[in-house]
């Protein structure tokens, strides 16, 4: 038997352990963004399966936005902590993107070496030795070292079920939880029990995972580590090198984790940077994978009535009188004289729109399933103007313009450093504007929107998670480039919370 542990094999290790790392820790910061979980695809209050979280969440629909139920994580634990989803988001998207690399890297090599062999078992007696195994450690004693060839068979069940079973499902349920794969595949979602169903085995798939690591590194200790450690690092058995590989071995771990820490901490020292290049390298995963799926909920068979959910989540809380007192006298007299401007910002065109112009476009009615990127979600039929047809109104798309930008008659709830809160906004690009599924919604399972999901009129882009999305629209106006709207970044999430522009993930 080959027991020689090759190059490859050896960084392969070392760099899964470093990314493993980098995605549970950003999953943590992400998870404490909203620290519940449900199967119920509505998230009532009351109904979570696990929480993390002392709060009370109050029963009443449009009081408690999901803003307020974050909570902050010490940088030492997430990546980055203190409160940035969008931060995290980002690390989470690096990190996949390079751990998936980098295990295609390790499977392709492992089968073209032969060295599956030592993993995948081939015979059914791997079950009664396995077995016999777990005896042995369970009456706390360590199975001889002939039982090693390299792996014993208990090693050989374990590592195959994390390498092809666990590790291939997180990659699973993480994609589900996009938009852009939702509104295109929406039976996709469904096969996992929808939004929440992903989001929790995900969930569970990572407590196996963390459960997992923490056995593996232990075993590698108490179970001739004298065998172990000089394999892990040199790859041969010359057992007279186990104090080098010991001291090797520890020294790596700590360095690890320091660089895990040092990953949060220079990610807090300058958060627009951090986003910056975090969002330049995950827009290259977008781009292959989630920029050139279409929604189609119009047409797709999946969602249906019987899934529109009971309860709605809130970000956002409507506007109050001193955030417009224009948008408040309009809600307390039917919308009757309130306007929405569509316009042009590089010529300065614009007309003005009261409600029953836009009742009085062709209607577009699809059921889609909202997702805020912090993990909940509500199911509803939407009904409202499609932005393209609005848009027309002013006539072509004029020459230059590059972007839509939408824009709230409520303000932000929060603005990076603190400063004077602005208008909520949001940019979206021509792809998606032309997207069928993105429009000015009225209506909601077909009657007028509620005050508290944006009345009288919202955007919807169910390609993106629901960020991209203004409540209380004031305007809709072509735009050249966003960098010279609010921080640059394409929206007030984007600033304020530091989310990536593209919102299909
Ligand atoms: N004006 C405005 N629009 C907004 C927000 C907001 O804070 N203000 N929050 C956004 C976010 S992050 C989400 S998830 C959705 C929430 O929509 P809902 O409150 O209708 O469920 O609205 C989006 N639109
Ligand atoms: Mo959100």
């Amino acid at each position: 038997m080959d027991i020689d542990f090759p190059l490859w094999l050896r960084a392969a290790h070392l760099l899964n352990f470093i990314l493993i790392g980098m995605l549970l820790r950003s999953g943590w910061e992400i998870l404490s963004s909203l620290p519940r979980l449900w199967w119920r695809n509505d998230c009532a209050p009351g109904t979570e399966w696990l929480k993390f979280t002392k709060r009370e969440l109050p029963k009443e629909e449009g009081v408690y936005t999901s803003l307020m139920d974050e909570k902050s994580m010490h940088p030492a634990l997430a990546l980055p902590g203190r409160e940035n989803v969008g931060l995290g988001r980002h690390w989470h998207g690096v990190s996949v993107m390079l751990w998936v690399l980098n295990g295609l890297v390790y499977v392709i090599l492992l089968f073209v070496t032969g060295l599956w062999r030592r993993i995948i078992p081939t015979s059914w007696d791997v079950i009664p030795e396995s077995f016999e195994t777990l005896k042995v450690y369970l009456s706390l004693e360590v199975p001889g070292i002939e039982h090693f060839t390299p792996y014993d068979s208990l090693q050989m069940l374990g590592y195959t079920f994390v390498i092809f079973i666990l590790a291939p499902f997180m990659i699973l349920t993480g994609v589900a939880m996009s938009p852009a794969i939702r509104a295109r595949f929406p039976w996709y979602v469904k096969m996992f029990g929808g939004h929440q169903g992903a989001r929790s085995l995900h969930f569970i798939a990572m407590v196996l995972m963390t459960g997992f690591i923490v056995m593996h590194v232990g075993l590698v200790f108490l179970v001739h580590p004298d065998y172990n450690l000089p394999h892990i690092v040199f790859g041969d058995v010359d057992n007279a090198r186990f104090a080098q590989a010991f001291v090797i071995v520890v020294a790596t771990v700590v360095a690890v984790i320091l660089f895990w820490i040092a990953l949060s901490y220079w990610t807090l020292a300058d958060r627009a940077r951090a986003h910056s290049i975090l969002t330049g390298f995950t827009e290259i995963g977008r781009k292959i994978f989630l920029n050139g799926l279409r929604p189609r909920s119009a047409r797709q068979g999946s969602f249906t009535e019987k899934d529109i959910s009971e309860f709605h989540w809130t970000n956002g809380l409507p506007p109050t009188k001193d955030e417009s007192e224009e948008w408040v006298a309009a809600r307390d007299n039917d919308w009757k004289d309130l306007t929405i401007t569509v316009g042009d910002d590089l010529s300065g065109n614009s007309r003005e729109l009261t409600i029953e112009d836009l009742r009085a476009l062709p209607r577009h009615s699809y059921i889609a399933t909202h997702t805020c990127m912090q993990g909940w979600s509500a199911t509803s039929e939407w009904t409202g103007a499609k932005l393209t047809d609005i848009l027309a109104l002013l006539g072509p798309k004029p020459e230059g313009a590059r972007y839509v930008l939408i824009d709230s008659y409520g303000l932000a709830q929060k603005m990076y450093d603190n400063r004077a809160r602005e208008p909520f906004y949001s940019v979206i690009d021509l792809e998606t504007l032309n997207e069928e599924d993105s429009i000015l919604a009225y209506e909601r399972n077909g009657h007028d929107l509620d005050i508290h999901l944006g009345a009288p009129a919202r955007a919807r882009v169910e390609s993106n998670h629901g960020y991209k999305m203004v409540k209380w629209v004031r305007s809709i106006r072509w735009i050249a480039d966003y960098k010279e709207y609010g921080d640059g970044r394409g929206g007030t999430r984007e600033d304020s919370a530091l989310q990536a522009f593209n919102g299909r993930i």
